[in-house]
């Protein structure tokens, strides 16, 4: 959901845009909801687009829904597309029995235009006896095209950066697409040590010239003067003379290109509370959000992250070719020494005299970069970076990446 709302007095949502929510298979996946008590709220001007779930929901499932909400002039364009509440574009919870207690919601529905999916209505509410709704003036569309002519409000750019740059110069060339051609661009580094000249700040194409050796993110905003977006990538500055045979940078959301955690020792774990409605519940954690793979691990010691099971790690470890594993990671484990472990194609199992020890900084406060050297393997077809070498572990460890090549 965009922006979920409870107790809210006077609230003014104007111009906003709620775009591309995904199907989670939750029910609230769309633009603003109403959760309960609200009063005299507006939205004003907005754009609800391609939603999986609806745009705009009045719930209070069992307390008493917002009163005196205006939904003004906004664009509704195909939303709702997983059928969830209602299914509908605006959403009052009810059904013909509940209770006027929770279903007392009133508002006033005017001068909307919406292009509708098959099987979604505009507006449902099927509690009218004790809901007030007034809806005046709201015009339905064939195509977006004439949803957009009739309400043409500003669209936030689009921007897109190029993928993470693995370096051995000071200097890399980054380029960003931007729909807008009117857009200002600006590129800015957001993380890394100060230092950091761009050729020329203000355009997509451009390059940068990094102080030594590091990791950089980069930030690239387009700004067409009322609304801006921005997108991220990376520069990693290695040693002068080392060569890059593999990277991974879950950079990108969800996202494990192919990684896999193992032996974490967590499970689903039902916490009740003395009240049944603050009772909760814990789901393991191994997933790529952020920039990072992030893996929380209870008491194990086997815990580890494995490379893609379905094919061959494509890299080859030998006097000419890599030589070493660089790891990005923050250990919020109390272990101090983990252990990469190998198997080519011609000894496919796990096995100790097959494996590498690397020192770690327990409870470390950020990233830090681990180079590991490795011995002449030849082709690996997996690898497994362990976070325990014995004892059991409990924590989180924090991957940005996993890079292997030659160091010099
Ligand atoms: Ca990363």
């Amino acid at each position: 959901m965009g922006i979920m709302l409870a107790h809210n007095n006077g609230l003014v949502i104007r111009g906003c845009h709620f775009l591309n929510q995904p199907d989670t298979g939750s029910p609230d996946q769309g633009g603003v909801d109403f959760e309960a008590w609200e009063e005299n709220c507006l939205i004003d001007r907005c754009t609800f687009r391609n939603n999986a779930g609806a745009a705009i929901e009045i719930l209070g499932l069992h307390r008493p829904q917002a009163r005196n909400v205006e939904i003004r002039g906004c664009r509704f364009d195909r939303n709702n597309w997983a059928h969830q509440n209602g299914p509908a574009e605006i959403a009052v919870h009810g059904q013909p029995n509940t209770s006027a207690d929770v279903a007392c919601s009133s508002g006033r529905i005017a001068g909307n235009g919406y292009v509708l999916l098959p099987g979604v209505s505009f507006y449902a509410n099927e509690t009218r006896a004790t809901n007030d709704w007034v809806l005046a003036d709201n015009r339905a569309f064939d195509f977006a095209e004439d949803l957009d002519a009739a309400f043409p409000y500003p669209e936030p750019p689009a921007v897109t950066a190029c993928g993470e740059v693995w370096t051995d110069e000071p200097t890399a060339a980054l380029s960003a697409t931007v729909d807008d051609p009117k857009s200002v661009v600006r590129w800015e580094a957001v993380e890394g040590s100060p230092g950091v000249v761009f050729a020329d700040a203000a355009v997509a194409r451009t390059r940068a010239t990094f102080p030594g050796e590091g990791d950089w993110r980069l930030n690239v905003t387009a700004d067409n003067g009322t609304l801006w977006r921005a997108a991220r990538t990376a520069v990693h500055v290695l040693p002068p003379g080392a060569r890059t045979f593999g990277a991974w940078d879950f950079a990108c959301n969800l996202d494990a290109q192919g990684w896999t955690a193992e032996a974490t020792g967590t499970a689903y774990e039902f916490l009740p509370a003395k009240d049944p409605f603050w009772s909760t519940e814990a789901f393991p954690v191994a997933h790529v959000c952020g920039d990072y793979y992030v893996i929380a691990v209870k008491g194990s010691s086997e815990a580890a992250l494995v490379s893609p099971r379905d094919r061959h790690l494509g890299v080859t470890f030998s006097a000419a070719r890599a030589n070493a594993l660089r790891i990005r990671m923050q250990n919020r484990t109390a272990s101090r020494r983990m252990r990469v472990w190998w198997q080519t194609a011609r000894q496919p199992t796990w096995k100790v005299e097959r494996s590498v020890a690397f020192d770690v900084v327990p409870m470390d406060d950020d990233d830090r970069v681990y180079a590991v050297p490795m011995p002449t393997i030849g082709s690996v077809k997996q690898l497994k970076i362990a976070f325990a070498d014995g004892e059991p572990v409990t924590g989180t460890v924090r991957l940005d990446y996993i890079w292997a090549g030659r160091l010099p």
